[in-house]
């Protein structure tokens, strides 16, 4: 985001769907072993008892293809075709641990079955909107983010969560060099964004299990921010009480704000907001405040001047 603008998704693919195809398998049994039940949906549908839910977004959802053939996610280099080329393979989403600290009473480290299972599986349809002005629309599986922080039992000192990615370099080839990003890739949200019914943690798309360019095998999903506030690979959640540093805030503070709600009226200071380019079609289209959920959200930054905290 720093170094170079978006270009456009090659029209070519890079990974054959069948190697995306037999890593899913894999997972599949991975699943399996750890006592999921599988479901009966047929051949396509990996993640079982799906529910539908009341998330979802009325606009033509992006294909599979591009969904995980346009990737941000630098670990794996930064261009757009690299994560679909280096991730599969390279990165292990199983076993994986998650640990969770700081201020609340049930800290512990889990695996990441585990970590979900007291929550019923749905699916949501958001919009994806990243900094750099384009967009996607995804069917997410996964569970909501509140009900699973409560279970760790926050107590009043956590103002804020701070969510980290995995660090190994053997699996995340990009992070053997930190002469420009401080590795791990840090995030993190405020208290009360991190409840808000809309804040999810995705372990899947189209129904399948999450394919590790898209952040396998646990990712967080803000809708109504930009997307590098959605961190991949989450290895660590901690409640802490002041905001915690977080990658790209570090690196340009006055490029990338700790909140970065999606606003068409706050330019980044190398290119405008106010329009976006949907994947997969030929005009811009407007960008709409909070990324379209201010119905949802507004409320969170009541009094706030979104200038300033942007
Ligand atoms: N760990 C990690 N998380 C990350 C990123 C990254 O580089 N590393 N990129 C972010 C950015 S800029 C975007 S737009 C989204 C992209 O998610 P997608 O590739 O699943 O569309 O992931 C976000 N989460
Ligand atoms: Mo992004």
């Amino acid at each position: 985001m720093i170094i170079r603008q978006a270009s456009d998704p090659g029209g070519s693919e890079i990974t054959p769907r069948s190697t995306y195809l037999s890593r899913r398998s894999l997972m599949v049994g991975a699943l399996a072993m750890a006592g999921l039940p599988m479901t009966g949906r047929g051949a396509d549908a990996a993640l079982p008892n799906v529910a539908e839910s009341g998330f979802v977004v009325n606009e033509t959802r992006t294909s599979l293809e591009n969904i995980t053939h346009y990737n941000n996610f630098y670990e794996f280099g930064m261009d757009k075709d690299q994560p679909a080329k280096r991730a599969p393979g390279r990165l292990k989403p199983r076993p994986w641990a998650v640990k969770v600290e700081g201020e609340c009473g049930k800290p512990g480290t889990f695996d990441v079955d585990d970590f979900i299972r007291q929550s019923a599986l749905e699916e949501r349809v958001y919009r994806h909107r990243c900094v750099e002005a384009w967009s996607m629309v995804i069917p997410w599986v996964g569970v909501p983010l509140g009900p699973v922080l409560q279970r760790f039992e926050p107590n009043s000192r956590a103002k804020f969560v701070a969510f980290q990615t995995l660090f190994d370099p053997e699996q995340m080839p990009e992070e053997s060099s930190r002469l420009i990003y401080p590795w791990p890739y840090t995030e993190g949200l405020r208290i009360d964004e991190a409840m808000n019914p809309l804040a999810f943690l995705a372990v899947g798309l189209y129904g399948d299990v999450l394919p590790p360019q898209n952040g396998a095998p646990i990712r967080l999903v803000v809708p109504w921010k930009y997307g590098f506030k959605s961190i991949k690979s989450i290895v660590a959640i901690r409640f802490v009480e002041q905001q915690p540093p977080t990658l790209w805030n570090s690196l340009a503070p006055g490029e990338y704000g700790f909140y970065s709600n999606v606003n068409p009226t706050v330019d980044h200071p190398r290119w405008s907001q106010a329009k976006e380019r949907r994947i997969g079609e030929f005009l811009r289209r407007p960008t709409l405040m909070f990324n379209g959920y201010g119905e949802q959200v507004a409320g969170l930054y009541a009094g706030m001047d979104l200038k300033k905290n942007f």
